[in-house]
């Protein structure tokens, strides 16, 4: 077991936050050239692929280091308390990009996706469409939808998708294979052939063209999702990769529900096999998620520059997040596919050119995206969206927020999230609770044998924010 040293990493990070304000004045300072004619800003949307919170401005890692992460945060509001809907790619990214829980759509896996459902397809729009129909030009280039699904925006780059999937994998020799999609190491091959740099390189000539209406340009990065492969030179350039905390008899106290419903993909590996040879695979594996962030850090940062570099810094709004979090051996468990913290916290961070600039705990989730964009922007309301805009916070991050956050993994399994509690329900009724102020990492259910009349009293308060399952999917 090793611990990560909280307050080096504090101090750490007011050093950062000290670049921050420098780094921000200098963006506000830049002047606005020539642009679209067309005043509404333009948005760049980031999504990064199963990036946990660890980078540097969420203090999630000591070993973690992500300066255009940290850097964009610090000219945003960053959203210290945000999670994702779905806990996994597929619906995760519905929610987002449709704006609707899952709950209320039924896509729940990644399976279920919305190519089967033309009726749905029909019926609701997608952020980018919504955009194209007020207007705008839509451009896309990665990883935005999940695989699969039918083209969303009016100009995608280099597709099909799977040619750009395939790009990190065809050098690989397997060492020591467990699955395919799971290998995890440093990869030998010149950085320009890395996908992610392919899709930097596209947004950052997007970015330098011309564009005669306001854009929507959505960007999606591979890494950190499976495999973990950086570039050698990446992987090379740090040695200290320090391994989460975990407790030996957590789960002593988590009711079965959460063992059938988070440890039986028979496609990821056990945590006794990432143990073996003292911690050897564990090691390497953290290493090379770590290498795989600053590697994605480093080309969200080459966009960031080119928009920094283009008439359209003045006049765009840039929304970062990552579609969920993931566990690398915390409570005993690897990937996403929880209902706990490691999964359902992520990066979230909006650039507003005139917006403020700090932080705010106040529980949020991506679900807002779609709603917020779409009042930034003053396009008219979607009715269909649900979800809180969080436009409100954006001007004044003290603005009352009764709001929180609710994660979804299948049908009638639940998390709300408040700016202390997590509470967690399965369909069976099971229940966890667990107190952030005091425990973090989320080793102490409260919700176990012995509960307080206090906390049985929170937990009515958080069931009162489960969803309900909505006509829409009963109509399936
Ligand atoms: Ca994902
Ligand atoms: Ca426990």
């Amino acid at each position: 077991m090793s611990l990560m040293n909280g307050a080096s990493r504090r101090i750490s990070w007011i050093v950062r936050l000290g670049c921050f304000s420098v780094i921000a004045i200098a963006l506000l300072e830049l002047s606005f050239a020539e642009g679209n004619e067309d005043e509404r800003p333009n948005v760049l949307l980031i999504a990064i692929d199963d990036l946990n919170d660890w980078i540097g401005c969420l203090d999630g890692h000591p070993d973690t280091l992500t300066p255009n992460l940290d850097r964009l945060a610090g000219n945003s509001l960053l959203f210290t308390n945000a999670h994702s809907q779905g806990t996994m790619c597929n619906p995760s990214r519905i929610s987002i990009l449709w704006g609707m829980r899952p709950s209320t759509t039924g896509f729940y896996d990644n399976y279920h996706q919305v190519r089967y459902e033309p009726e749905f397809l029909e019926r609701y729009i997608s952020l980018p469409r919504y955009f194209e129909k007020h207007g705008y030009k839509t451009l896309s280039m990665g990883k935005v939808f999940h695989v699969g699904t039918p083209p969303q925006f009016q100009i995608e780059g280099e597709s099909p998708r799977n040619w750009l999937r395939g790009l990190d994998v065809r050098h690989h020799e397997k060492p020591d294979p467990w699955h395919a999609s799971w290998d995890f190491g440093p990869q030998d091959y010149d950085e320009s052939e890395f996908v992610d740099y392919v899709i930097a390189d596209w947004a950052v000539d997007q970015l330098g063209r011309q564009h005669d209406e306001p854009f929507f340009l959505a960007v999606g990065f591979y890494r950190p999702h499976v495999p973990f492969f950086p570039p050698s030179g990446v992987y090379d350039s740090f040695e200290q990769a320090a391994l989460p905390a975990v407790e030996d008899r957590d789960w002593d106290d988590i009711p079965k529900a959460a063992r059938a419903l988070t440890m039986s993909n028979v496609n990821i590996p056990t945590h006794d096999w990432f143990e073996e040879n003292e911690n050897e695979r564990w090691k390497q594996a953290v290493h090379a998620y770590l290498a795989c962030i600053r590697w994605v850090d480093t080309q969200m940062g080459r966009v960031l520059a080119g928009l920094e570099q283009s008439s359209y810094a003045s006049n765009t709004i840039v929304l970062l997040f990552s579609d969920h979090g993931y566990h690398l051996g915390e409570k005993q468990r690897w990937s996403k596919f929880s209902l706990w913290e490691r999964t359902t916290r992520v990066p979230l961070m909006i650039h507003v050119p005139e917006g403020v600039r700090g932080w705010t705990h106040k529980p949020v989730e991506l679900l807002s995206i779609y709603p917020t964009l779409v009042e930034l922007c003053g396009l008219p309301n979607n009715p269909d969206v649900e979800g809180a805009s969080l436009a409100p916070l954006i001007r004044n991050p003290d603005a009352p927020w009764s709001h929180v956050a609710v994660s979804t993994l299948g049908q009638n399994n639940h998390a709300v999230r408040d700016g202390r509690w997590r509470y967690i329900r399965y369909a069976d009724g099971a229940e966890e609770l667990y107190d952030h102020d005091r425990d973090p990492n989320e080793w102490e259910n409260l919700a176990g044998s012995g509960i307080s009349p206090a906390h049985q009293d929170l937990i009515k308060r958080l069931q009162k924010r489960i969803p309900s399952i909505n006509v829409e999917q009963r109509r399936r």
